[in-house]
């Protein structure tokens, strides 16, 4: 491996033979016609950005010998590739056309990656195992891990290359995944396109030392090679690959380049290069050093080149003119879901549940796990502590891993943003991921991840990729878990399109929803109510049980107003509801338990079945979730009401302080549910 660490030596300076490297005549000229293709193509596009024909265009010039070597020694049958922004040469290589990447130029509805919907340079090609990204620099790294790890466990030898540039290596989820990658030995290549800028900052204020030595820490082996170079390239990527292959685990490689073109065409490089600087790099220019090797090695004759270059100036040109002329896209709001959900609803009884056993809510979630990985091998779970012998914090896990094997229930680190990343990477390859986040409480690590990645997967790559992932979560308090054991989250994903968001608070309810949300095919946040782990005791319905996404449940039939709760506050609001009875006052309880999709029609017909409506939740009232049935009810069913629709919630202030006398003060309680509903129904 050619292992150089990188100078401003100009000209042809590969110290490797091409036929050395295993690679033929035609091959190494095929190198030179797609550096060459990337390099055309690049400033056609710009050419276009200037003209005002299209808005915003990402360069490659200068990457091309990085770019092309590295492709060059991926098979796409069975290996995968996470690259970036930049990979247009890359792209090329793997058999990407020209077409296809000017249909992302000007966000055509064929544009195969994304049909328009996001920039141009969003890869994604799934026959060829190129994996869809976002613009959120850093990201693809977890999502590499978790289709490596599922390469293995299905016993595939297919390496992934994930690639990015130096700055990208500042970020959290790099270093996660690196050390995800390291711990696992995953079959991985890391492709670092160290360009020297991340936009204006220098490499300099971005990483001390080389990125390259960063690989250390993690247990991978780094390497820098001569971006400039594709034999080097090559050679470097085909020893990483191999060794992947071989099971002997990941490499960094820190390919060390230039670009020649600005960041994209909105930026100016001018404030922060000299033109001298770029000068320099143009006489280290990758695809004359490379013309000049085939002209030695009596490969490309005058007449061939000039073959190629006239080849590659009528594809481009074709590429442009079908690309501009090709249907813009008309359809913004299909495929946020792959599974849209219509509640087919109203619920206006109350439901029965048929068993024999009964058992408390954490208990039915470890039971319908076994169910699930059982009936379905291409389930794995993950989290902090989810192995045996402790199987989770809260035991949710246990025996699964005895089970199951340790490939299909493990421990991750500690690091919440990969746990969600992984499972994004293994729902690509088809297999159904679960991991579990601790708590709620640190959750936000992942809201990237969640949010940026997850949920919008299926819409950004125009319903070619899915994201089969249910994160399961224990939330909530009142059980003295102060202000980071207590959180209630369900207001920041029940806002975001492309999640689902359920709460069980039955065992029934569990079992029913987790089995639903693990055979729907979107990303399905799982919210468990901790407090009512051990609380809630009821029936596990024994066999086939699902509860559909979007359909709420009457807990309570009544008259006098309907009590709208999820969760813990179902319970609470059950138990106001009998006190309350007492007093001659009938309160129905509809307990939700799918927030999103919403049960509109039941919600609907309760409104017009008691015509007040008293919401409970636990989080936070300023733009909690009630506010959400709250104004829908006020828009669609203000005919109906005899009272103002009112929310019983936490103050604003952090949920939860830990001392019950503070406690106390800001979670809601059945007194207070009591109180409200007396006042609504005297209205
Ligand atoms: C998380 C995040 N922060 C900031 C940005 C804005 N941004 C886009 S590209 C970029 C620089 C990336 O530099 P580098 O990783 O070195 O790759 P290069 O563009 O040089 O190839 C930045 C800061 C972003 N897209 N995502």
């Amino acid at each position: 491996m050619n292992e150089r660490h990188h100078d401003m030596t100009l000209g042809l300076d590969s110290i490797l033979d091409h036929t050395s490297l295993g690679l033929s005549d035609d091959e190494i000229v095929d190198m030179y016609r797609k550096m060459l293709l990337a390099r055309k193509l690049d400033d056609r596009m710009w050419a276009l950005n200037r003209q005002g024909r299209v808005p915003f265009v990402v360069s490659v010039s200068g990457h091309e010998a990085t770019q092309v070597g590295a492709a060059f020694a991926l098979d796409p049958t069975r290996d995968w590739s996470l690259p970036y922004y930049r990979d247009i040469a890359f792209n090329l290589a793997l058999g990407v056309s020209p077409k296809d990447v000017f249909l992302g130029v000007f966000a055509k509805a064929s544009d195969p990656a994304s049909g328009g919907r996001q920039m141009p340079n969003h890869w994604s090609e799934p026959d060829l195992n190129i994996f869809t990204h976002s613009s959120v620099i850093a990201t693809q790294f977890p999502h590499a891990c978790g289709i490596a790890s599922e390469l293995v466990r299905k016993g595939s030898d297919g390496v992934v290359c994930v690639s990015s540039g130096e700055g990208a290596t500042s970020e959290g989820d790099w270093h996660e995944a690196m050390n995800f990658a390291g711990i696992h030995k995953l079959p991985i290549v890391f492709l670092i396109e160290n360009n020297l800028y991340a936009i204006s900052v220098p490499a300099a204020e971005e990483v001390a030392g080389t990125v390259a030595d960063r690989a250390q820490g993690y247990g991978i082996t780094g390497v820098v090679v001569d971006g400039n170079d594709v034999l080097a390239v090559y050679g470097a990527m085909s020893a990483a690959v191999e060794r992947a292959r071989a099971g002997e685990g990941p490499t960094l490689i820190e390919a060390k380049t230039y670009r020649y073109y600005a960041h994209t065409s909105d930026d100016d490089d001018k404030l922060y290069r000299t033109r001298e600087e770029v000068e320099l790099w143009r006489r280290k220019d990758p695809i004359p050093n490379l013309r000049q090797y085939l002209v030695e090695k009596r490969l490309l004759d005058a007449a061939t080149e000039a073959r190629i270059d006239r080849e590659v100036e009528e594809v481009i040109a074709q590429a442009v003119a079908e690309a501009e002329a090709a249907p813009d896209p008309t359809d913004a709001l299909s495929k946020v879901y792959a599974n849209p959900v219509a509640p087919a609803g109203p619920v206006t009884e109350v439901e029965q549940v048929q068993g024999t056993e009964t058992v408390n809510l954490i208990t039915a979630v470890n039971r319908t796990l076994h169910e699930i990985m059982r009936a379905y091998p291409d389930t794995v779970v993950f989290g902090e502590d989810v192995a045996d012998p402790k199987g989770g914090v809260f035991k949710a896990t246990v025996g699964l891993t005895d089970e199951f094997g340790s490939d299909r229930c493990f421990n991750a680190p500690l690091a919440e943003s990969v746990i969600v990343g992984i499972g994004v990477g293994v729902a690509a390859t088809g297999t159904k991921a679960i991991p579990e986040i601790q708590f709620a409480d640190f959750i936000h690590p992942a809201f990237d991840q969640i949010v940026s990645e997850a949920a919008r997967i299926h819409y950004r790559s125009n319903g070619r990729w899915t994201c089969p992932m249910v994160i399961r979560t224990p939330y909530g308090g009142g059980i003295h878990g102060a202000l980071y054991h207590s959180q209630s989250i369900e207001a920041f994903y029940t806002h975001v399109p492309g999640l689902k968001v359920v709460v069980p608070s039955t065992p029934a309810d569990a079992k029913g929803l987790l089995w639903s949300a693990v055979e729907d095919p979107d990303p399905v946040m799982f919210l468990e109510p901790k407090k009512l782990y051990r609380l809630a005791q009821g029936v596990f319905p024994e066999g086939d049980h699902r509860v559909p996404l979007g359909k709420a449940s009457l807990r309570r039939a009544g008259t006098d107003l309907t009590i709208i709760a999820y969760g813990t506050m179902a319970h609470f609001a059950l138990e106001a509801a009998e006190r309350l009875s007492t007093e001659g006052i009938e309160a129905a309880v509809l307990d939700l338990r799918s927030l999103k999709p919403l049960d509109w029609p039941s919600i609907e017909a309760q409104v017009q079945a008691t015509s007040k409506v008293l919401i409970v939740h636990e989080d936070n009232e300023f733009v909690g979730f009630g506010a959400e049935i709250a104004a829908q009810i006020a828009a669609k069913a203000f005919d109906w009401l005899d009272a103002p629709v009112e929310r019983y919630a936490s103050p604003d202030v952090p949920t939860f302080p830990y001392a019950a006398s503070l406690e106390e003060q800001v979670i809601p309680s059945v007194d207070g549910i009591v109180d409200r509903a007396r006042r609504l129904a005297r209205y």
